[in-house]
């Protein structure tokens, strides 16, 4: 169960309905182990004020949950988008608490409890996921006490004086405790809401395991602990050997101009991303001379994200403000300093960008994994390039040969990138090697394996699934 289904709603020019797979790292991690165990997807379809009935697409059963458009402001963008993510990504950004938001996340919460009260058969396994869902643990286990319940939050779980500052505190730690097992990107997340539980509610917690009080005298137990999420490296990888995306990573560079370095940024255009920290960083490296527009590009892809929450039209007008001064001040005829894209881009160009990139700049001031950064090692077949990454990301737990940077801190974060501009090739080929060995190690089914097996408690790892 997701917030968002894994297909779109789509209408082709006769007008007929159909349904559109958006591939994304979670559909691909689920969709082996969904086919397999014939199991059913619960999500909304993406469209406001329309109702769709449970339809079969590729081999798995797809339950949709209908939104009004009223709640797709207020349970989605409003609580989910501009109360619960930037308070769980550190006040970044001020949180709003609006209490009619919190009404319609209840009422949606409980929505998609009931749709899986519906579906799901006797005994069966629900895997909830992200925040926009936490309180369906609790709702599920209500009115289906058979059932093995899984949380999987995404985003980070933040520490408790930051966590506090949340009106209904004790209403989502109360939820999220319904299920068996609570997963988190890393293991600070897990100990920040372990932290939150014994402040608030004063259960004991031994190691990863919750002791709930089941109202009979006894207890429930349930696991806390990190399973970071990762890519289908392979899938990746197949991707950048593929000859014509080497060949439009080569054009790449040369409608640039070829030069010596390209630096690169992929990101949702998010205020968590760090964006504006790595424009300054370039910006002043261009300024004193230690970077040289002839010689080195940032190309930032900033796709477009949230666009009807005002911090983010904001965000926009500010990051474009900043590219704008930036390549008015630094750019010459012959050579852009920043080529800017507020464009999203087929999976082939993205691969070919990770190919293109000498340096790539991964600079989150708070990211619960950043996918992006596995992705781009995934593509390095070449063992090249270098990847700045930093530790306020959760990939920077598992990428440690990667320059680990504190974007916060600019003059350390223009030292990461000249580092990384210079490196000597066989530095950059012996800590690609070793970033490498760990993502495709680690991919993304032997994430969900891993979810599933303590779930399960079985120690079964599902069919359909390599070893993890
Ligand atoms: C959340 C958490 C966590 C981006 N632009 C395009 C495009 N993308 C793809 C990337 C990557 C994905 O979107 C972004 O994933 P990230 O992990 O970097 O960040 P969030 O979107 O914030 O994801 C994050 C993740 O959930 C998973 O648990 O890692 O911490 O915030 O796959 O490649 N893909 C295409 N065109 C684009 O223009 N095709």
């Amino acid at each position: 169960m997701s917030n968002r289904l894994p297909v779109d709603h789509v209408v082709d020019e006769h007008g007929a309905d159909g349904w559109k797979v958006s591939p994304g790292g979670l559909v691909t991690a689920l969709e082996p182990v969904m086919r397999e165990a014939g199991g059913a997807w619960i999500g909304w379809a993406g469209v406001a004020d329309q109702e769709f009935d449970p339809f079969e697409h590729d081999g798995i059963t797809l339950v949709p949950v209908p939104l009004s458009e009223d709640e797709v402001q207020d349970y989605y963008e409003g609580f989910s988008n501009d109360t619960l993510w930037p308070l769980y990504h550190d006040v970044i950004a001020p949180p709003s608490f609006h209490r009619e938001w919190w009404d319609a996340y209840v009422r949606v919460n409980r929505r998609f409890a009931e749709a899986a009260a519906r579906v799901a058969s006797r005994g069966a396994v629900v895997w909830v996921q992200d925040y926009q869902l936490q309180l369906v643990p609790k709702m599920l286990r209500e009115a289906r006490p058979d059932l093995v319940i899984g949380f999987f939050d995404h985003i980070p779980f933040p520490a408790y004086g930051i966590y506090s500052q949340l009106p209904w505190r004790r209403q989502v730690i109360d939820g999220l405790l319904g299920a068996d097992v609570i997963g988190f990107q890393r293991t600070a997340d897990a100990g920040n809401f372990g932290r939150a539980v014994r402040r608030l509610f004063g259960y004991t917690t031994r190691g990863n395991v919750i002791e709930v009080p089941d109202g009979a005298g006894g207890v429930r137990r349930v696991i806390h602990r990190a399973f970071p999420i990762s890519i289908d490296a392979n899938a990746f990888e197949s991707l950048a050997r593929r000859p014509d995306v080497q060949e439009r990573a080569r054009q790449i560079r040369e409608s640039l101009g070829n030069p010596e370095t390209i630096l690169l940024g992929v990101d949702r255009l998010d205020y968590t991303k760090g964006i504006r920290h790595r424009l300054k960083a370039f910006g002043e490296l261009l300024n004193e001379g230690r970077l040289e527009v002839e010689h080195a590009t940032l190309i930032q892809v900033a796709s477009p994200s949230r666009e009807r929450v005002e911090t983010y039209m904001q965000l926009r007008d500010e990051i474009e403000l900043t590219v704008g001064r930036l390549n008015g001040d630094q750019s010459t005829i012959g050579h852009q300093a920043v080529a800017y894209l507020h464009h999203g881009y087929p999976r082939e160009e993205m691969a070919a960008l990770y190919l293109a990139a000498d340096v790539m700049l991964v600079t989150a001031l708070r990211d619960g994994m950043n996918l992006v950064a596995k992705e781009y090692v995934a593509c390095r077949f070449d063992n090249d390039g270098a990847l700045v990454l930093s530790e306020f990301a959760g990939a920077s737990d598992e990428l440690k040969q990667a320059v680990l940077v504190n974007p916060h801190d600019i003059e350390g974060l223009k030292d990461a990138i000249i580092e990384a501009v210079e490196m000597p090739k066989k530095e950059r080929a012996r800590r690609m090697r070793a970033l490498r060995r760990r993502v495709t190690e680690h991919d993304v089914a032997r994430w969900s394996a891993s979810f599933l097996e303590a779930l399960t408690g079985a120690g079964v790892i599902p069919a359909g699934v390599s070893e993890p």
